[in-house]
């Protein structure tokens, strides 16, 4: 009987994993959900002038020599009068122009919004491949994937506001520029 003793507390050591590996498995678990909870964080990215917000600036990498890339956000008007976009400048093209799509004799087209775009009171627009978008023509550079770049808008109520380029991969759905230009949708 008296060799029993030691065996049993034998037995609940390796049964139970010490306590330092419990708060290491611990403190791995927590991390990984505190990087869970920044994801989001990271990944939309706003800006506010007056009564508007831009959300989630993005334009995507080019290939080397493109002279154009698109650029695409989402503008809401909080407020209860009507703004308008009516220009954009970055430092990483000569211009930047705001493009529609449409159809001229069957084939799918993009110009230039002419007066800039209304944001309705109350209301958004979408900016975003096959539908109105930016255009950065002149390229002085290519945006690489990873990378923000900074550009300004200019509002006609709200004002100028300077925000950031969330730069996606080259082959990210859709896309503003001359190679979508056939896209009949
Ligand atoms: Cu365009």
């Amino acid at each position: 009987m008296s060799n029993l003793l030691p065996k049993a507390q034998a037995f609940t050591l390796r049964g139970a994993p010490p306590f330092h590996l419990q708060l290491r498995v611990g403190l791995a678990v927590l991390s990984l959900l505190l990087l869970f909870a920044c994801i989001p964080a990271a990944l939309a990215h706003e800006f506010k002038v007056g009564d508007l917000e831009i959300e989630h600036p993005w334009s995507r990498a080019t290939p080397p020599g493109a002279k154009v890339a698109g650029g695409y956000f989402t503008v809401v008007n909080k407020g209860s009068v009507p703004d308008r976009l009516l220009s954009i400048s970055s430092d990483i093209s000569e211009k930047a122009e705001l493009h529609e799509m449409g159809v001229k004799d069957g084939v799918m087209i993009m110009r230039p919004v002419e007066g800039g775009l209304e944001i309705p009171a109350g209301g958004k627009v979408a900016l975003k491949p096959g539908a109105y978008h930016l255009m950065f023509t002149g390229l002085k550079r290519q945006p690489k994937q990873g990378e923000k770049f900074p550009a300004m808008l200019t509002f006609e109520k709200a004002g100028s506001v300077k925000v950031e380029f969330a730069v996606e991969g080259m082959g990210e759905t859709g896309s503003g520029d001359m190679g979508d230009m056939d896209h009949a949708e």
